[in-house]
């Protein structure tokens, strides 16, 4: 299996979050990705390659072109008034109050970020493009049909974000955009199936009311844990989307032995949908030590989950997005890879 990888990603390098009221150093740094491809590279999964370069195009089929202008040129007027200090909200849009008739930096941070985990650097935007960058290529070479599947090793994240808003360490949805991309280069359906800890908000958002786009996540019960507003059983989508969003919510403490279930679950439900492409949102934060969640999976558990991916027999492109135990996220990623590779299907 191809990697795709650049290092244009240590452009996002945050230096600190918020949780719980405190300054706290981000829990997603450019060391994950480095350590995600020593692991690669160290590994017999594949070659490594450099992303390709894509136009706007792709990017401006998923997110609204206000957000895109917002993402791509807020840190020139944010640097003019604040220096090198990284940008955040401190500010949100009330419940009902939707308008946004103002400039001011403070008002645009607050209409489009939706937490504090997410600061805007000079590098936001490079980084941010860099990975889409990376999930598109994996996509093209999917397309391109020579690869049964391809490992975008992208960073930043991209799985909280929405037509028009980032958040959750996520600028851009790099998975959502190689979703479509594949949608627009003929793949007449295409599921997203996201085993990151946390739900993917943005993806489902982004497809909720399309009925040829499949979104399905596994994660962390969000009634106890972030995003806390969507990932509930009952979103199933809406409109022509009805019945084309399931979720799979676990308490914390889930082994694999849970897991495996709403994998299974999560599984069925893609080969009923009759999916032509996959895009798996690998996250591998359900980690049993991940400093940030309350999964326990381990490492061997990610060599079951690669298999029973590979059950499906589809094109598969592997989107990284979260894992924070930054020691054991290249075991885990590879033995995803590894065992969906391996797998007789
Ligand atoms: C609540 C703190 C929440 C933000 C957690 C973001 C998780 C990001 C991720 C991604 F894949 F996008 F990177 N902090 N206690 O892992 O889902
Ligand atoms: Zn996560």
């Amino acid at each position: 299996m191809k990697t795709i990888y650049t290092p244009l990603h240590e452009n996002q390098d945050a230096p600190y979050e918020y949780i719980r009221g405190r300054q706290v150093a981000s829990f997603e740094m450019p060391r994950r990705a480095q350590l995600v491809l020593d692991c690669v590279t160290s590994s017999a999964l594949g070659p490594v390659i450099a992303p390709i370069a894509h136009d706007m195009a792709p990017i401006l089929r998923v997110h609204s072109p206000d957000f895109v202008t917002f993402l791509s040129t807020f840190w020139e007027e944010w640097h003019v008034e604040n220096g090198d200090i990284c940008a955040l909200p401190n500010t949100w849009v009330p419940p009902r109050a939707r308008r946004l008739a103002t400039k001011r930096p403070g008002a645009e941070l607050g209409r489009y970020c939706i937490d504090m985990s997410s600061p805007i650097l000079s590098g936001t935007w490079t980084a941010a493009r860099a990975a889409v960058d990376a999930a598109l290529t994996g996509a093209d070479m999917i397309l391109e049909g020579g690869e049964r599947a391809i490992f975008a090793l992208c960073r930043p994240p991209g799985h909280h974000a929405g037509r028009d808003y980032f958040g959750g360490y996520c600028f851009l949805n790099n998975a959502a955009i190689a979703a479509q991309s594949l949608r627009d280069s003929g793949k007449a359906k295409v599921a997203v199936l996201d085993v990151d800890y946390h739900h993917g908000n943005g993806t489902q958002d982004i497809f909720y009311d399309r009925d040829d786009v499949l979104t399905v996540s596994i994660h962390a019960d969000p009634s106890a844990e972030y995003p806390y507003y969507s990932g509930y059983p009952d979103e199933t989508g809406e409109g022509e989307g009805a019945g084309f969003c399931l979720n799979l919510p676990l308490p914390f403490g889930a082994t694999y032995a849970q897991y495996s279930g709403a994998l299974s679950t999560a599984v069925a439900r893609i080969a009923d949908f009759g999916a032509d492409a996959l895009v798996v949102s690998l996250g591998v934060d359900t980690f049993a030590d991940d400093p940030i969640s309350h999964f326990k999976l381990f490492a061997d558990d990610y060599s079951a989950m690669g298999a029973a991916i590979a059950v499906l027999g589809l094109p598969t492109l592997f989107v990284m997005e979260g894992g924070y135990a930054v020691e054991d996220i290249g075991v885990n990623v590879v033995n995803v890879l590894t065992g969906f590779e391996t797998a007789v299907v």
